[in-house]
C-alpha cells in the first residue's frame, strides 16, 4: 500500500455494510507487549482473529510475553506487529489504514502510577492525548461507523475514597498525573461515542496481576522478592505504603471482559473488579504463607519489620521512596453491571492469584538466575540510591 490514507483497499472495504466488515475478525492491539496484550491476543487468536498489534521501537527486547506467539512474517502469520508509537498521528493513522481493524483495543500507555508523577507531561500525553490520536485516526480512514473500539480505563479515576463499593455511576477524583490523563482519555471516548455515534467503550478496570505483571508492580515486586528470599538470593524486600488497599484479580479474565465489551449490541463502559479487596499488608502474608512462612509485623514506619513467628526474620521493611505524593487508599468494585448485562464473572481468587505468581517467580528464578538477581535490583530509576538486598 502507498502512504495514501484513502487507499482501493480502504474504498473497497467501505462499501462493505458494517455487518460484513466485522465479519472479517481484525484486531489492532495497542500495548501487545504489555501483560493485558499479551493474554488479549492470545485470546482473540483462539477466537479466530489475526491479530495486528503496535510496538514500540526499542534498543533492547521488549516483546517478550508475546514471542510465543510470533511466527516468520513470510507464513501467513495471524499476528503481524507494526512500529508505531500514540504520541505519533501520522504513523497512528497509516496503520489503522494498513490493517482496517473491526476491532481496536487501546491498551497501550505510561502505565505506571508513581512514575507518572516523574514523567507527568509524557504520561498525559501518551495516556490522554494518544487516545485521541487514536480516535482521530479511525475518523481520518473513514472507519467511524466499522471500528469497535476499547479504551483501556482504571479504577485510578476514582482516586480520593467518595464511596464504596466503586461503579458506573461513583463520581471521579483522580489523584496522580496518570489517573488525571486516563480521565481525559475517559470523557474523550464518550464525547466521540455521543458525538459521531462512535461503538466506543470504558472498561473501568480495578487491578488485575498474573505472573506477566510487570516487575515494578507492588504484586509482581512481592512475589519476585519471595521467590528470592526462598532461593537464597535475596534478603529483604523493600515496600513503601503497604496499607493501601485494591482489588485484585487475574488479568486472564479481565481481557474476557474487554472482548465481551466490543460485543454487545450497544456500546457502554463497565466496571471490572472481583468485589473484594485486600491491603498489600495481606498480599505479602499470602506470598510468604506460599512457602510456609507466616509473618508477624512489628514496629511501623519506617521500621516495621516482618518476623517470622518463630525463628527466621523475614525482612520486609518500608521506605517512603516508594510513597506516592497523593495515594489512593482504597479501591474496591462493583462489577455488577458486566456481570448481568455480559455475563462476566472473574475465574480465579485472591488466594489462587498469589499462589500463581509466587510459584511462576519461583520456577523462572530457578532457570534463569542470573537476569533475574539483576533484574531484582532495578526497580526503577531511583533505585540505586536505595539499598534493596541488603538490610
Ligand atoms: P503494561 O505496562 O504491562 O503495558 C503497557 C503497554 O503500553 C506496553 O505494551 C507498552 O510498550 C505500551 N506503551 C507504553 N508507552 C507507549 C507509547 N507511547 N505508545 C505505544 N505503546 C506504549 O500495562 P498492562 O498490560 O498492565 O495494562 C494495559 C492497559 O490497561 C494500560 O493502559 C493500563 O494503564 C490499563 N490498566 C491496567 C490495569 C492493571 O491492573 N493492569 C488496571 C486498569 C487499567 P513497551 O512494552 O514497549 O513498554
Ligand atoms: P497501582 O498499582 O498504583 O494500583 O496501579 P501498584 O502495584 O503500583 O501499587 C498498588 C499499591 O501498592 C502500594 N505500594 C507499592 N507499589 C509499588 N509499585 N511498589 C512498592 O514498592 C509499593 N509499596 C506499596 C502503592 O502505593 C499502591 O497503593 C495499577 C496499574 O496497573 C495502573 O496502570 C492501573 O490503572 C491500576 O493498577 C488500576
Amino acid at each position: 500500500m502507498s502512504g495514501t490514507v484513502v487507499s482501493p483497499d480502504v474504498l473497497k472495504v467501505l462499501s462493505l455494510s458494517p455487518e460484513e466488515y466485522r465479519k472479517r475478525k481484525v484486531a489492532l492491539i495497542t500495548g501487545i507487549t504489555g501483560q493485558d496484550g499479551s493474554y488479549l491476543t492470545e485470546l482473540l487468536l483462539s477466537k479466530g482473529y489475526t491479530v495486528h498489534g503496535l510496538i514500540r521501537r526499542s534498543s533492547s527486547f521488549n516483546t517478550g510475553r508475546i514471542s510465543h506467539l510470533y511466527k516468520d512474517q513470510h507464513e501467513r502469520p495471524k499476528m503481524v506487529l507494526h512500529y508505531g508509537d500514540l504520541t505519533d498521528s501520522t504513523n497512528l493513522v497509516h496503520i489503522v489504514s494498513q490493517v482496517l481493524p473491526t476491532e481496536i483495543y487501546n491498551l497501550g500507555a505510561q502505565s505506571h502510577v508513581k512514575v507518572s508523577f516523574d514523567m507527568a507531561e509524557y504520561t498525559g500525553d501518551v495516556d490522554g492525548l494518544g487516545t485521541l490520536r487514536l480516535l482521530d485516526a479511525i475518523r481520518t480512514v473513514g472507519l467511524t461507523n466499522h471500528v469497535r473500539f476499547y479504551q483501556a480505563s482504571t479504577s485510578e479515576l476514582y482516586g480520593k475514597v467518595v464511596e464504596t463499593p466503586q461503579s458506573e455511576t461513583t463520581p471521579f477524583y483522580p489523584r496522580s498525573p496518570y489517573g488525571v490523563a486516563k480521565l481525559y482519555a475517559y470523557w474523550i471516548v464518550v464525547n466521540y461515542r455521543e458525538a459521531y455515534n462512535m461503538y466506543a467503550c470504558n472498561g473501568i478496570l480495578f487491578n488485575h496481576e498474573s505472573p506477566r505483571r510487570g516487575r515494578t508492580f507492588v504484586t509482581r515486586k512481592i512475589s519476585r522478592a519471595v521467590a528470592e528470599i526462598h532461593l537464597g538470593k535475596q534478603e529483604c524486600l523493600w515496600l513503601g505504603n503497604i496499607d493501601a488497599k485494591r482489588d485484585w484479580g487475574h488479568a486472564k479474565d479481565y481481557v474476557e471482559g474487554m472482548w465481551l465489551m466490543l460485543q454487545q449490541e450497544c456500546p457502554d463502559d463497565f466496571v471490572l473488579a472481583t468485589g473484594e479487596t485486600h491491603t498489600v499488608r495481606e498480599f505479602v502474608e499470602k506470598s510468604f504463607a506460599v512457602i510456609n512462612k507466616s509473618i508477624v509485623w512489628e514496629g511501623n514506619g519506617e521500621n516495621l519489620v516482618g518476623r517470622e513467628k518463630d525463628t527466621n526474620i523475614i525482612r520486609v521493611r518500608v521506605d517512603p521512596k516508594y510513597f506516592r505524593p497523593t495515594e489512593v487508599d482504597l479501591l474496591l468494585g462493583n462489577p455488577e453491571k458486566a456481570n448481568k448485562q455480559l455475563g462476566w464473572k472473574r475465574k480465579v481468587d485472591f488466594d489462587s492469584l498469589v499462589k500463581e505468581m509466587v510459584l511462576a517467580d519461583i520456577e523462572v528464578n530457578n532457570e534463569h538466575t542470573e537476569i533475574y538477581i539483576s533484574h531484582a535490583q532495578n526497580d526503577g530509576p531511583n533505585l540505586f540510591a536505595a539499598p534493596v538486598n541488603k538490610c
